[in-house]
């Protein structure tokens, strides 16, 4: 058995690991920083788990150099952090905080002395409340126009110097999670009318940003941060692969289609019972720009079987007993292969990244100080080697980032799930490597799973 050989991923493959600013960095009201809608919605009763802020969060703020040397012991070759708008222009537009360019500026030099490449999420969901009060947020087209001028400033503070950006992370959680579910901020229980039109909105934005970063930074690579919906079938027959198949396309429809295609899928909305968003000329346009990648968040899905119903599908419940992570979300890594096929199918050979994929798990601290993860190692290494299947089957996979890099504040579930492959103790800001983060060391190191 040729072990070298078994499961090597390409030379240039990109491997890295995740954050977002509100999760991870804390010092809500220091050096500037404008209020956002977390800030609010995560101190309104109820709404988090033992009522949980990100006021402190892992503190990265300011330990962000002993964050990275971290990184850097693990041999982390990419870094994927977000920038928090209200850091920059605390009332959302206007007057720039320098001391908030500062500290990503910072960051970035801290990040590239110890060989890491950034990647930048522009949009992590942290809106600056005051965009929120005066425009009611993505509501409005105006926040699309500001998060492109908030864009600018940030892409020539660091353009220079940061090759990947990310418009957007996974418009659905502050759309229609916010507004139908009142899960995410800002919060609020709205019509399917307002909830289509924010994701509009947010797609504008997407695009206004988009061609701001290529007039800026030509080189640069820009893309989109998407969760996925990713049915797969449920057997390998031709008629589950064609209910996936379909299930796939209406499931990530909503913003896959006017992304790639520049129309909206009527026929879904329509089946849906769904308004189509009010859209103004140009606003398609800009949404369908060329992107260089497409990246998906991946965490779980349930398969699908063919149906005679008027879908063509029907999702297939896993049981109570199958195995799943502390979020309670069924383990299943074939889903991702799936996805990665049908991306393919539909959209070419468009660069893919996995931008966030990892597990809550109940870890233990043993008498030694150590965690033994064991769950989260074989997680990975099942998703991995599905992201291995797929390049071999000619899938243009190009990198995958590990959520999270550490534990962090899990929104409405604050602290108390757990996601990093470095755990942080909260009361005293300590950071132990777990088991999970030696076995991503060595993958990245030896650039196959093992
Ligand atoms: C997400 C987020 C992360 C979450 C992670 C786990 O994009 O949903 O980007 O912030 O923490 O997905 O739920």
């Amino acid at each position: 058995m040729d072990l070298q050989n078994s499961y090597r991923f390409p030379g240039d493959f990109i491997w890295g690991a995740a954050t977002a600013s509100y999760q991870i960095e804390g010092a809500y009201d220091e050096d500037g920083r404008g209020l956002s809608t977390w800030d609010v919605f995560s101190r309104l009763p109820g709404k988090v788990r033992n009522g949980d802020t990100g006021d402190v969060a892992c503190d990265h703020y300011h330990r962000y150099k002993e964050d990275v040397a971290l990184m850097k012991e693990l041999g982390l070759k990419h870094y994927r952090f977000s920038v928090a708008w209200p850091r920059i222009l605390p009332e959302g537009e206007g007057e720039v905080n320098q001391k908030g360019l500062d500290f990503y500026s910072d960051l970035v030099d801290e990040l590239l002395a110890a060989g890491i490449e950034p990647l930048i999420t522009l949009f992590h969901w942290d809106l600056p409340q005051a965009l929120q009060d005066k425009y009611e947020g993505w509501g409005s087209r105006r926040t699309a126009e500001l998060f492109a001028d908030y864009t600018r400033i940030v892409v020539r503070h660091l353009g220079d110097r940061v090759k990947r950006w990310a418009t957007i992370n996974e418009i659905m959680c502050f759309t229609t999670l916010a507004h139908r579910e009142d899960q995410h901020a800002p919060g609020g229980k709205r019509d399917k009318a307002y909830t289509n039109q924010t994701v509009h909105n947010a797609l504008l934005g997407h695009g206004m940003a988009l061609k701001v970063i290529k007039e800026e930074c030509p080189q640069a690579q820009v893309g989109i941060v998407e969760n996925l919906m990713a049915p797969w079938p449920y057997y390998r027959t031709e008629e589950d692969l064609k209910a996936a198949r379909k299930a796939w396309k209406d499931m990530n429809g909503q913003r896959l289609m006017p992304l790639f295609t520049g129309v909206y899928d009527e026929e879904a909305f329509k089946r849906a019972g769904e308004p189509l968003p009010k859209v103004e000329e140009g606003d398609m346009e800009l949404i369908s720009q060329k992107m260089d990648y497409i990246a998906y968040n991946y965490y779980s899905h349930p398969p699908v079987r063919a149906a005679q119903n008027e879908w063509g599908f029907e999702l297939v419940q896993m049981p109570e007993a199958f195995s799943r992570t502390d979020m309670d979300w069924p383990i299943t890594p074939e889903a991702l292969y799936w996805s990665l096929i049908f991306t393919k199918e539909l959209f070419g050979d468009i660069p893919i990244y996995i931008a966030e994929n990892g597990m809550a798990a109940a870890d233990k601290v043993e008498e030694d100080g150590s965690i033994q993860d064991g769950d989260r190692v074989e997680f990975l290494r099942n998703h991995l080697r599905m992201c291995h299947k797929a390049i071999e089957d000619g899938v243009n996979l190009k990198g995958y980032y590990v959520w999270s890099f550490m534990d962090n504040f899990e929104w409405a579930f604050g602290y108390s799930k757990r996601f990093g492959i470095v755990r942080v103790e909260y009361d005293t800001q300590k950071r132990t490597v777990k088991e999970s983060g030696r076995y991503y060391s060595l993958v990245i190191k030896e650039n196959r799973v093992l």
